[in-house]
Formats: structure tokens, sequence, C-alpha cells
């Protein structure tokens, strides 16, 4: 059915629904990004242009629930050159400080380019001449000047998830000057955290000769306003969710199954290196070791969502963790208890609630991330002020949810220590934390975010 041009286009490397074989037809797929803009598309009759994550998957254009779909598919040597290439192992790695040596390959970055034209010719088609484009994340990073060639009278946003590097480390990019040419497109880039608008700043300075202005950047004869703006969640959904009978239950039957007098420690992530779930096993193992007994009193949940499996690192990776988690079992076990729990999956919403309220302690020690939205939700079911929050200072959320246990997720000593802290921690003052903590995340949602990364866009002003 083809459908008439949007005054509102959100593009993201995904569509937000997927096929329900069951129900035979489409269904918008959980998280807070398509929550958060599902009441701005309908209200707007916008269009979400994404990749349905097939191969060669051409769909025609479709309305699901009051909200355009418009697929922009990949062949199958573009989702290895494009998506796991220049994606996953160059940008990916890279902008998460190098913790991984990101991989640099021409015929990778040609094929990102491809791509990324794509995308912006599919929103063009979708795009009022004066229509709001809003474009998502560092699969589409190219796509701002792409679709201003195309719309020169839209309004471009683009909103990075993930850290943007410092200059020493962005310069390794061969493709540097392009990268930050195309981002320059928008009337509006915004970023995380402050660091990242720093970042992003200085690398154009530097390497495209822009020119700093208040609240942002002049270059080509055009405002580029940089904006820090960090994501967060439905934060009153996750705490309806988590005073609900069904999860209350599940959160009861989980506590009993680990060990009512146990203190209960969590990790949730996807199965990424930047996730730091290495070292957080290895600090549990440490405190194992320098506490005779403590073993015995603490039960850990570790569930990992499995991500990326064909790209090398993640396969090694996923070997490191089971691996660990067979030793730290084998020594520190008995025939009655089993220290760690580990889960490979992804939950549905209510199980996953169920943990975060079964849980004393919450470990999110990643080495690095953009914002780290499991720390958020963890806080946000906390109805109680019950519950400890161990956190990565380097973590985008650390430099709001300054009341958790921040750690360096590298100092082997203070993270054991940080665990022996939060074993320990006397009731008040973990209610105090977990009070400011709930203030912080409640107020500002997702719904805020969107609201202020909306307005920023559509306040944008370029010279007469
Ligand atoms: P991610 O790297 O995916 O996101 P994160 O922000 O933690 O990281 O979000 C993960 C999401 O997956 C959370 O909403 C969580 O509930 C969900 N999840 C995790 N484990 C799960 C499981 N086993 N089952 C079901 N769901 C699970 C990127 C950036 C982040 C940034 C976000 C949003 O890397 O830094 O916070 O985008 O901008």
């Amino acid at each position: 059915m083809p459908m008439d041009r949007s005054g509102f286009v959100v593009a993201a490397n995904r569509l937000p629904v997927r096929w329900h074989e069951e129900a035979d037809d489409w269904e918008f797929s959980p998280g807070g990004l398509v929550s958060a803009l599902r009441p701005v598309l309908n209200e707007r009759s916008g269009t979400w242009v994404g990749w349905t994550g097939r191969p060669d998957h051409a769909l025609e254009p479709f309305v699901h629930d009051g909200i355009g779909q418009r697929s922009v598919p990949l062949t199958k040597n573009e989702i290895v050159g494009h998506y796991r290439g220049f994606c996953n192992s160059t940008v990916w790695p890279l902008y998460h400080n190098a913790i991984r040596t990101p991989e640099y390959h021409r015929h990778w970055w040609r094929p990102h380019v491809a791509v990324n034209r794509r995308f912006a010719d599919t929103i063009a088609a979708a795009l009022a001449d004066d229509g709001t484009a809003w474009v998502h994340d560092y699969q589409l990073q190219l796509v701002p000047d792409f679709l201003r060639a195309r719309r020169p009278g839209a309004r471009i946003g683009f909103f990075l998830h993930i850290p943007f590097p410092p200059v020493e480390l962005f310069g390794y990019m061969p493709w540097r000057r392009p990268v930050l040419r195309e981002l320059l497109g928008a009337d509006v880039v915004a970023f995380q955290t402050r660091r990242g608008v720093a970042n992003f700043s200085e690398c154009c300075v530097r390497y495209v000769g822009a020119r700093p202005v208040q609240d942002g950047l002049e270059y080509d004869g055009r405002l580029v306003r940089l904006q820090c703006a960090p994501i967060s969640i439905d934060s009153e959904g996750f705490e309806r969710l988590a005073r609900s009978p069904e999860v209350r239950d599940e959160a009861a039957a989980l506590r009993e199954r680990l060990g009512p007098h146990r203190k209960i420690f969590l990790g949730v992530d996807r199965l990424d290196y930047t996730k730091g779930i290495a070292v957080r096993l290895k600090a549990i193992e440490t405190f194992f070791r320098r506490h005779e007994g403590a073993a015995e009193e603490c039960a850990i949940l570790q569930i990992a969502v499995p991500t990326r499996e064909k790209v090398s690192d993640y396969a090694a990776m996923r070997e490191e963790v089971e691996q660990l988690v067979g030793q730290i079992n084998g020594e520190f076990g008995t025939t009655g208890h089993t220290p760690v729990t580990y889960l490979y999956r992804t939950l549905a919403p209510e199980d996953l609630v169920a943990c975060y309220r079964a849980a004393d302690v919450m470990m999110v020690t990643p080495l690095c991330d953009g914002m780290n939205l499991v720390a958020k939700e963890y806080v946000a079911t906390r109805f109680d002020d019950t519950g400890v929050l161990i956190l990565s200072e380097f973590a985008g959320a650390a430099h709001e949810l300054a009341d958790a246990l921040l750690v360096n997720p590298l100092d082997a000593d203070w993270m054991a220590d940080r665990v022996r802290d939060a074993f320990d921690l006397p009731v008040t003052e973990g209610i105090e934390r977990m009070a400011a903590l709930r203030e912080r995340v409640l107020a500002h949602d997702v719904f805020r975010w969107s609201a202020g990364c909306l307005d920023a866009i559509e306040a944008a002003t370029q010279p007469a």
C-alpha cells in the first residue's frame, strides 16, 4: 500500500516491529526507544525506516497500529561488510575506547556507505519536504548529510546511543573526515554525555575545520547544535510491572529457589565485551577467596543475552565467561549449593523484572557504555527503596546515578571491596542511596528524553 509522505520519520538500524508467527501479524518489539516514540509517531502519523534483520528482505511499505513501516533491504554481502564488519568490528570497538582492536577495511567501508545511502533514499521517499527526521545510532552515522542532499528543507536530528571517543582514538579512523562531514549534515547531533559532546566537537574542529559557537558548531555556513541528552527508560512502566502480583510471586519463588537466607547478586547484560562480565565474575571469585564461607551466603545470578554470535570476539568471550562460571562453581560450590547460576537467553519483561525484584545487589560493571539502561531499570523496580546498585564509573549512567556504589571495574581490589561493601551496607545507608537514585530515574524518564530531543531538533534554526 503506497503511503503519503510524512512530517515525521524515525530511522534506526532495525524496524520497531517483528513478525509473530502464531498471531500471523507484526508486533512491536519490546524496548524503551520503541515505547517512547510510539505515541509521538501515532500523533504525527509518522513513519519508521529500518532493516528487518533478515538478508534480502524487501517489504512493501505498510502501516502497523497507525505507524508507517518502510524496510531497507540488506544483501548477505552487506550484512557481512556493513553490519558485522564496519558497524560491529570497526565502529563498535573504536567508539568503546578500543577495548578490542578495531579493524579497518575498505571492503567494509564501501558497503557501509552504500547502506547509508539506501537509508537516506528510503527516508527521503517517506519524508515531507519540510518534515522532521530523527536518525539513530552509529550504523546510520552517514545518513544526515546524505539526507540533507535529498531533502534540504527538512529538519534532521541524530542521536548516538554509544560513546563518542576522544580525538586521540577517533583519529585512527581512516574515514574520519567523511564520517564527521556526514554527521554534520544534521541540525542537531545529540550524545549521551557531555564527554561525548566535547569529544565530537574537538574532532570536528581538528579534522574538518568546524568552528565552535555557543551550543554547537558552525560548519559549511550552517549551525549544528550539539546536545547532551542522556537516554532513559519508561520508569513508571517498570515500577508498575514490579508491583504486579505476578511479578511479586515470581520474585518470591526465585528467592526461595536461590536460598531465602542468601544475598542475591544479579548481572543482566548482552553478552558483549564492553559489559565487563568477566571482570565482575573475577571480583566475585576474589571476594569468595578472601572471605571464607561467603560463597555459601551468596547466590550469583548472571543472565546474558545472546548477541552478535557470528562476530569472532563474541564467540571467544562467551567461552571465557562460561569457563569462569565453571571454575567458580567448581572451586566454591558444594553438593547443596551452586554459587553462580548462569543463563544464556533473552527473558520476557515480567521474568526480567522478577529478577530485579529478587536481587539484593545489582552489578553493572561495563568497561565502557553509552548509558546502560539495566542500571536504571533496576532502580525503577525498587519501589520500597531496598537494593544496592554497584555501578561502573565508565557507564554513561554513572553521571546521573552517583549515589550508586561506584567502581572502576578494572581495579580488581576495589571491585572485590565493593562486593563486600554491598554485602555489609547498613540498611539506612542503602535506603538513602536508593531513594536518591529513584528520584532521578523517575523524574528523568524516556518520554522526557524524547521530548527534549525533539524540541531541540524542531527549534533548530539556520542562518538566513
Ligand atoms: P545496549 O548495549 O543493548 O544498548 P543497555 O542500555 O544495557 O545496553 O540495554 C540493554 C537492554 O536489553 C535493556 O533494556 C535490558 O532490559 C535488555 N536486556 C538485557 N538482558 C536481557 C535479557 N536476558 N532478556 C531480556 N532483555 C534483556 C545501547 C548502548 C547503551 C545504551 C542503549 C540505549 O550500548 O549504552 O544505554 O543503547 O541508548
